[in-house]
């Protein structure tokens, strides 16, 4: 099986760090192929951000169906372009919010999202109402670590998201903790230790998930709004970005 994982900011350190954290929860059957666009923000911390990235996003899931590519992971915390990426892709894409949120839900009955910026923070409370999450999702908390903090060992971020956590455990009546960006992808396993609960990145859910959907056959449906996208022309630099008739598009 082979599964794409798409940082939709284009900061290599971060992808990488991606890489690892699906390569560590993939099975031993599993490829996985984690890629950034070419072009596109460093760090997605905004709705402009994340509306920007999503062209680069939609490349990398054209490219993915021209190679056959089983399942998708979108490794960015707002879950940018989900519905869009569902449109073009036969097998399931999943991001990793969506997905950290599940996760949480079936281990606790309770659980507080630790994330990056105030903006950030707002923009997780409305995926939680967007994926029906309220009655699980105690408390959505920032922290004001910019997202590319994470990538600078020198900084003091993942003491600020360590004591975030603690915080969320002591207030929220919480009983697990979702990391709320992908760059807090390598503090799940020992934050899970030191703090005593189940402490969840999305990355690594998400590639499970892809998985269980995958071996059990199931694909995006391709009824409703999640159809191909309706073949027209597009205009300008775009052009090619224009959806064809489904047949011609994927044999
Ligand atoms: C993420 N931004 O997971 C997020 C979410 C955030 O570039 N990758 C990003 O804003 O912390």
């Amino acid at each position: 099986m082979r599964i794409k994982v798409i940082n939709p900011n284009i900061t290599a350190s971060m992808t990488s760090k991606i890489r690892a954290a699906a390569q560590a929860a993939a099975a031993p059957g599993t490829e996985i192929i984690a890629v950034s666009p070419d072009k596109g923000p460093v760090s997605i911390e905004g709705h402009y951000d994340e509306a920007v990235s999503v062209i680069g996003l939609l490349e990398e899931v054209h490219a993915g169906e021209a190679a056959g590519v089983d399942g998708y992971v979108i490794a960015c915390f707002g879950d940018p372009g989900l519905l869009a990426a569902r449109e073009i892709a036969r097998g399931p894409v999943l991001g990793i919010a969506e997905a950290a949120m599940r996760a949480a839900s079936f281990v606790s009955t309770g659980f507080s999202i630790v994330t990056t910026l105030e903006r950030t923070r707002i923009i997780a409370e409305h995926l939680v109402h967007a994926y029906g999450m309220e009655r699980f999702c105690r408390r959505v908390r920032a922290t004001d670590v910019a997202v590319l903090e994470l990538e600078d060992a020198t900084s003091q971020a993942r003491r600020i998201v360590t004591a975030e956590c603690r915080r969320a455990l002591a207030e929220d009546g919480s009983g697990a903790i979702v990391l709320g960006c992908a760059g807090m992808a390598d503090f799940a396993r020992a934050l899970a230790q030191e703090l005593g609960v189940p402490v969840i990145d999305g990355v690594a859910v998400a590639v499970k998930f892809v998985e269980a959907l995958v071996g059990a056959g199931l694909g995006t449906s391709k009824k409703g709004d999640l159809a191909w996208p309706i073949a027209k022309p597009y205009g300008g630099d775009l052009a090619y970005l224009g959806p064809r008739e489904p047949t011609a598009q994927r044999p």
